[in-house]
């Protein structure tokens, strides 16, 4: 009997062990398993969009939430993307037909020396609609990227209707987004739910004025691009904080740098550009990722660059 008592013991001792292992095996997976979702659902998806002259290939819908937008360039000459954010009511087509297509116009006669640029301010004032730039947001994107390139930026994206167009110019002057880079982009309800990066670097960006480090070293970085307030200059100033990060390596001066960005960008760049953030509301962040090489670098504010808004930097 005692035997068997000791025996049945050992079995239950036994099942119950087993069961511990059992629960307690669960509870590591289970444990293991909520710590890679985290860790995936953490980190922002990225979007991939493909840049071409003059042409973007990109998703129509993308989730709310935080999202890395990550532009290739595959054309032959440099690319951006703004996103702005359309009001309530307001179409694609109204946006193209009454902003874009004005300021083209406005813009090229500039250029051309036709009329001066405080002229062609207020005469944009009085032809574009009551809603721009009242009612319209400029919600970030990839600045200037160069052939061959790819830039990322990560945003919190809101559910919404927006467009994301190119400023830079061709050859010819003119914009890249009436020659085809122009599309419509559907933000959903449905959240990335994921976390905004850890950056290791910052950049704050106030009524034109830019602070940033001077010193870098090299390799993978995640740069926090903080938006201050913007000095309302021209019925465009919301879109006049865009940060360009340029590699130089010719003998390129910041002034020359200056005076090329003056107004929009036309092509054909004398530096490479590596991306940056694009124009964004007063107190919100973008997060640049970049993987810098030892070499000479310039931090590009527009728009147009006044003195100290070209600030070289090196990275070794
Ligand atoms: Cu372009």
């Amino acid at each position: 009997m005692l035997s068997n008592s000791a025996e049945s013991f050992r079995h239950k001792l036994c099942n119950h062990a087993i069961f511990t292992l059992v629960l307690l095996a669960a509870v590591l997976v289970s444990c293991q398993s909520s710590s890679d979702n985290a860790n995936e659902n953490g980190k922002p998806p990225v979007v991939e969009i493909t840049a071409v002259d003059y042409a973007f290939s990109s998703p129509d819908t993308v989730q709310s939430g935080w999202v890395t937008l990550q532009m290739t360039n595959k054309g032959k000459e440099h690319h951006l993307f703004v996103i702005t954010e359309l009001p309530e009511g307001i179409t694609y087509a109204d946006f193209h037909n009454k902003v874009a297509v004005p300021l083209d116009s406005m813009r090229t006669l500039v250029r051309k020396g036709a009329i001066d640029t405080t002229t062609a301010q207020k005469k944009l004032a009085r032809m574009i609609p009551d809603w721009f730039p009242k009612e319209t947001k400029p919600i970030g994107g990839v600045s200037l990227t160069a052939p061959g390139r790819t830039a990322k930026t990560t945003l919190k994206l809101k559910p919404g209707n927006y467009v994301m167009e190119c400023y830079v110019r061709t050859e010819e002057g003119r914009f890249h987004f009436l020659r085809g880079m122009e599309k419509p982009l559907v933000v959903t309800k449905d959240s990335t739910e994921a976390l905004a990066p850890q950056a290791d670097m910052s950049i704050s960006l106030s009524k034109g004025q830019m602070k940033a480090d001077t010193l870098v070293s090299p390799g993978s970085h995640t740069i926090a691009v903080h938006f201050g307030k913007k000095a309302k200059t021209d019925p465009l100033y919301l879109y006049n904080q865009h940060l360009h990060l340029a590699r130089l390596e010719n003998e390129t001066s910041p002034e020359e740098l200056a005076d090329w960005m003056k107004w929009d960008p036309v092509m054909p760049s004398p530096v490479d550009f590596i991306g940056g953030p694009q124009s964004m509301l007063d107190g919100n962040t973008a997060y640049m990722h970049v993987d810098l090489t030892p070499g000479r670098y310039a931090w590009v504010l527009g728009n147009p660059p006044k003195e100290g808004d070209i600030q070289p930097f090196i990275v070794n």
